[in-house]
């Protein structure tokens, strides 16, 4: 069960200033970090600026322009940290089954190794 946008958590706490991040990228559309626990050599999270607790959330509810921006800002983001020549993974967990554990929408961009095909 997926509850409502809370606006206390982590996420929303980092975006708002009020937790520190260790920032990769920031721009209109999104704000991208370190993970603070990385399961890759390259772990950052990319969140949108906007109360979306999940990918479907995020696709169902934000402006066209948001969702292309942040996109596009996920490309950029891993391009920018040197990982387009070998490749990466990008990872949205949706909910509980999922292994969602903060409920507003990010994207997980591993790197720097070849990753496993394991669903985790
Ligand atoms: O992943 C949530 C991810 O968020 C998980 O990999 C840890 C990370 N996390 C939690 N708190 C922080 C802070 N404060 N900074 C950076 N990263 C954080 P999920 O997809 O929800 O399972």
């Amino acid at each position: 069960m997926i509850a409502a946008y809370d606006r206390s958590n982590v996420f929303a706490r980092i975006l708002r200033g009020e937790l520190p991040c260790k920032k990769v990228y920031e721009d209109d559309f999104v704000l991208a970090f370190h993970d603070i626990a990385p399961l890759a050599p390259v772990h950052v999270l990319v969140i949108p600026k906007g109360e979306y607790v999940s990918q479907a959330d995020f696709g169902a509810k934000a402006p066209p322009e948001m969702i292309v921006g942040f996109w596009r800002a996920v490309s950029k983001i891993a391009h920018d940290l040197g990982l387009d020549p070998e490749g990466y993974r990008i990872v949205a967990n949706h909910g509980p089954n999922g292994g969602q554990l903060v409920f507003h929408f990010h994207v997980h961009i591993f790197g720097g190794g070849i990753m496993g095909h394991s669903t985790g």
